[in-house]
């Protein structure tokens, strides 16, 4: 993820609002992305507008710091910093040319650890679908490389709890109601089908890089 400041953009998706079609339609990237993201980055702009001595933090530092900011823009720099970084995340790990199963380094370590990779999916499925609401599902490492699935509420992220995000996926209304109406089960086995699994693998790399 790219370390950015203040002033924050909207990054372009790197493939068409198309390219996720059968099975993430059109329409609903080209809102997700140029509506629902935008007005995260812009409300998160507007937060931190007046306050310079914050206009080099990363989004990264705005997450992990946030009770370091004043009082007053503290909740709105959480919710829209972790909104932009979420949807970043989530855009930067789907692609049209996905292997359709891990692969690499990841690969090995989910079957290590979960014992197949149809396990994993049964495990991954059963947590997006228990997020109460809105949220996420995430896999993540810890600092020894060991992998798990968690959930977040609303713009949480993983980052405060000092895990390095892998993979995750968006199961707010709004990332499928469109195709999907109620059925998020639908949305999650076809969310399965544009998997960037060599972002998820270069992620798990980086995190172990980094010592994690
Ligand atoms: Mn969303």
């Amino acid at each position: 993820m790219k370390l950015e400041h203040y002033v924050f953009e909207n990054i372009p998706l790197p493939y068409a609002y198309s390219s996720m079609e059968p099975f993430i339609d059109t329409k609903t990237m080209e809102l997700h992305h140029d509506r629902h993201l935008q007005t995260y980055v812009d409300n998160l702009n507007l937060a931190l507008e007046n306050y310079p001595m914050y206009h080099d933090w990363s989004l990264d530092m705005l997450i992990c710091m946030s009770s370091k900011l004043p009082r007053e823009i503290r909740t709105a720099v959480k919710n829209n910093a972790g909104g932009v970084y979420n949807h970043n995340f989530y855009f930067f790990t789907l692609s049209p040319k996905s292997s359709k199963e891990p692969t690499g380094v990841l690969k090995n370590k989910i079957e290590e650890q979960f014992g197949s990779y149809e396990n994993f999916k049964s495990q991954w499925k059963k947590a997006a679908l228990s997020v109460f609401g809105s949220g996420w599902a995430w896999l993540v490492s810890n600092q020894h490389g060991k992998l798990s699935i968690l959930t977040t509420a609303n713009q949480e992220t993983p980052l405060t709890q000092n895990l390095c995000p892998i993979l995750l996926i968006d199961v707010w209304e709004h990332a499928y109601y469109l195709k999907h109406y109620n059925k998020r089960a639908d949305y999650i086995e076809d969310w399965f089908q544009v998997v960037n699994w060599d972002m998820a693998d270069r992620n798990y790399m980086k995190s172990m890089w980094l010592g994690y």
